[in-house]
């Protein structure tokens, strides 16, 4: 029976079509989604924290009511995408769980800080630019729920790209001190967005299963290199500069090369020592407790509808 159910799976991916929830899945694949979905969801939230820090200190109005809206449609796509995760059988209230006693990941990019405004800009363009890079493929991902979640993410975070790269040009036409502060925000972003998309393919346990599976359609690498080649003329047309000596085209294999990345230092922001893990866990269990009392009242809300139906 289960090697025909197989069979059927492995039909299913090979006519690269979508596997849905009411569909049999390998134990694997089904846990496999989960920890990606929900490591991505709550990157999402927590994701929400380091920007969120310029909400009240953003230059003009129309900064801060573009910055509003960005936060906000990232809350959006944590909710999309915890809704993605439970089609696969888990609940909502089990990864948040998860997520606050460190059993679960979230993207080690959300682990630094944002000292100055200019990283609003930085995370716009870098931050979001790899998330587009690492997530326009996930739009063809084999598990239904998640890759129709991607397309309108996708879609927002095109706009949160623009609105960085136009912040960025704003600070790099201004004054020298603009124009230092968009550098210094651009060179301490530059490395961390890189590890967004994860270890090197040789270190990568999960990448070749995945890729089989058609969760994942590229390696690591590739979508890391398919980003580095983007960013260079985008640098080049803000008038700023990567910070990378050994950035340069390589005319055979049609790619730019660039410089080693410090595994250590990605390793040790997984392992929990990055520069704000302990600040951005601590905010996110104060507000899931603060939250307490809309969830009772959502909650005593819908039992009231509910019994006035039954009525
Ligand atoms: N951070 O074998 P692999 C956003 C873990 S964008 C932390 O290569 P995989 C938008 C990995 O989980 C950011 N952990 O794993 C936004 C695994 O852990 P485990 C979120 C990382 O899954 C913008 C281990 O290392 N995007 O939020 C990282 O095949 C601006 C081995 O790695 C997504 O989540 C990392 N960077 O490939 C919001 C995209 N990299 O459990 C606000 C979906 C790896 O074995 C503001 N996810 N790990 O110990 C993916 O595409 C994949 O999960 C990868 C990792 C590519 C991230």
């Amino acid at each position: 029976h289960t090697a025909r159910l197989t069979e059927a799976f492995e039909r299913t991916l090979a006519a690269d079509e979508r596997v849905e929830p009411r569909d049999w899945m390998p134990d694997a694949y089904r846990a496999t989604l989960i920890r990606q979905i929900a490591q991505h969801a709550h990157s999402e939230i927590i994701g929400m924290q380091p920007e969120a820090n310029w909400i009240t200190r953003a230059p003009s109005l129309r900064r801060k009511a573009i910055l509003i809206a960005k936060v906000q449609d990232e809350a959006g796509h944590g909710l999309y995408l915890y809704g993605a995760a439970e089609t696969l059988g888990v609940a909502r209230a089990d990864l948040l769980d998860a997520l606050h006693e460190g059993r679960q990941r979230y993207s080690s990019i959300f682990n630094y800080p944002t000292l100055t405004w200019a990283d609003v800009g930085a995370i716009g363009w870098l931050v979001d630019g790899a998330a587009i890079t690492n997530q326009v493929p996930l739009c063809r991902c084999s598990y239904g729920p998640y890759a129709r979640a991607m397309v309108r993410v996708c879609k927002e975070e095109s706009f949160h790209q623009r609105q960085g790269y136009e912040l960025l040009l704003a600070l790099a036409r201004g004054t020298d001190a603009q124009r230092a502060m968009a550098q210094d925000a651009i060179d301490r972003w530059w490395w961390p967005s890189l590890m967004m998309f994860g270890p090197p393919d040789a270190e990568s346990p999960h990448t070749r299963q995945s890729m089989a599976w058609k969760i994942k359609r590229h390696s690591n690498d590739e979508l890391r290199q398919r980003f580095v080649d983007i960013c260079v003329p985008q640098a080049e047309s803000l008038g700023l500069t990567l910070p990378d000596p050994a950035l340069r085209w390589n005319e055979e294999r049609g790619h730019y090369d660039h410089g080693p990345i410090d595994w250590a230092e990605f390793k040790a922001v997984l392992r929990g020592a990055g520069p704000c893990n302990e600040q951005r866990l601590e905010q996110r269990r104060r507000a899931h407790a603060e939250g307490a009392w809309v969830r009772e009242a959502a909650a005593a809300h819908a039992d009231k509808q509910r019994e006035r139906r039954a009525e």
